[in-house]
């Protein structure tokens, strides 16, 4: 079989609110979108860069540059297999040094290929044979605020909505500060930080996560560094809360190693940071065998990257509830028909129709779009 097309959709999406964490404000997310035909199916995946290095080295840029200059001719070019397309792409690109947002993006595209053409659901694909969840839990991931009483409204309202555990976003300075009104107002909520390496360069890094000690927090996600996993193994010694690991892990590999190290207890996986939910699925598998829970983390996701995230989500081992917000949470109008939505107890229904499971709106796409391309032979 061959890949008949590649679309590269770079859209623009208005965000309903501001979103700030310890590496800066997003109002507006720039957005990378792919679309593949192979066999008479289409497909769709979602790069979570943004459209500044900030999170990651990537952007919707650089992962245009490396599908239209490296990846799309590749794959047009070659002979692909009817049943397994997305793992054989998995492998043929596994080589390749980094922009592992890119590579999943197009391999995402691929899964729903092979979902339609086999007649099931991305969610069974990636099941591949394990149970999973028809429904899971969710978790509201909230910005940093100057004014407390905006964040305490924003936690009121997510509290009532369902959502089943508040990370609020902190930084050196506003850490303390903010969690103890919070536990203050709020009592014994499933609470948890994330701190986007902000205490990287912080002296005083190990004194001020001691201090959230004391507020039975769920886990600290990404106190140091992107590239000190390393260092995350005496903080963990030194702390009761458990450290969940995000910007640092990029592979199976760097999650066996912080485990080895006992870096973190806990790991997020965004498949996007791991290069592919091949890659991605491998990760889950190895913390199932090692005893160490994960959740799905999200990049503020147009419904595309959101619904393959939910599929991934309902594996056994995503114990903990993930940042897998409601569309309209986000954004002012979704890309996908129907949006993803949040029942009264806090979880999303995981779809099982042949492929994605919900439509993809390209008029919509249309509205927003800064670029569009599309590769053929
Ligand atoms: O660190 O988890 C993160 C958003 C953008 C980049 C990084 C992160 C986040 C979030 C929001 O926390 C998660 C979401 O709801 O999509
Ligand atoms: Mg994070």
């Amino acid at each position: 079989m061959h890949v008949d097309a590649l679309e590269l959709f770079w859209i623009k999406m208005p965000m309903v609110g501001r979103f700030t964490t310890s590496f800066g404000t997003t109002q507006e997310r720039d957005i990378l979108l792919v679309k593949a035909s192979a066999g008479g199916a289409v497909g769709w995946g979602e790069s979570g860069a943004d459209g500044l290095p900030l999170y990651s080295y990537e952007t919707a840029r650089t992962g245009w540059h490396i599908i239209e200059d490296f990846i799309a001719p590749v794959v047009l070019e070659q002979e692909w297999p009817e049943e397994g397309i997305a793992t054989a792409y998995a492998k043929r690109f596994e080589d390749w040094r980094w922009h592992p947002m890119a590579r999943c993006s197009f391999e995402e595209a691929l899964w729903v290929v092979e979902a339609q053409l086999r007649d099931t659901s991305v969610q069974d694909l990636y099941a591949h044979g394990r149970t999973t969840r028809e429904r899971i839990p969710v978790g509201i991931s909230l910005g940093i605020q100057n004014d407390f009483e905006v964040l305490a409204e924003q936690i009121s309202a997510g509290l009532e909505q369902g959502y089943q555990r508040i990370k609020l976003k902190v930084e050196p300075g506003r850490d303390v500060s903010v969690v103890e009104p919070v536990r203050e107002r709020f009592g014994d909520i499933p609470l948890m930080v994330d701190a986007n390496c902000g205490y990287r360069d912080d002296p005083n890094a190990l004194e001020s996560l001691k201090a959230l000690d004391g507020f039975n927090l769920l886990m600290i996600e990404q106190p140091l560094a992107h590239d000190d996993v390393d260092g995350h193994a005496p903080l963990q010694a030194a702390l009761e809360t458990p450290i969940c690991l995000d910007e640092s892990i990029h592979s199976p590999q760097h999650a066996a190693h912080a485990i080895d190290i006992e870096a973190c207890r806990i790991i997020n996986i965004k498949a996007s940071r791991i290069g592919g939910r091949a890659a991605a699925i491998a990760i889950h598998d190895l913390c199932a065998a090692r005893d160490i829970p994960v959740w799905c983390g999200g990049m503020l996701e147009s419904g595309v990257g959101r619904l393959h995230n939910i599929a991934m989500a309902s594996l056994p081992n995503f114990q903990m509830p993930g940042d897998l917000s409601a569309s309209k949470r986000y954004w002012k109008a979704d890309i996908i028909d129907p949006p993803v939505e949040i029942d009264a107890e806090g979880q999303v229904t995981v779809p099982n129709t042949v492929g994605l499971g919900h439509e993809v709106m390209e008029e919509r796409i249309k509205e927003n779009l800064v670029r569009y391309e599309k590769f053929s032979l």
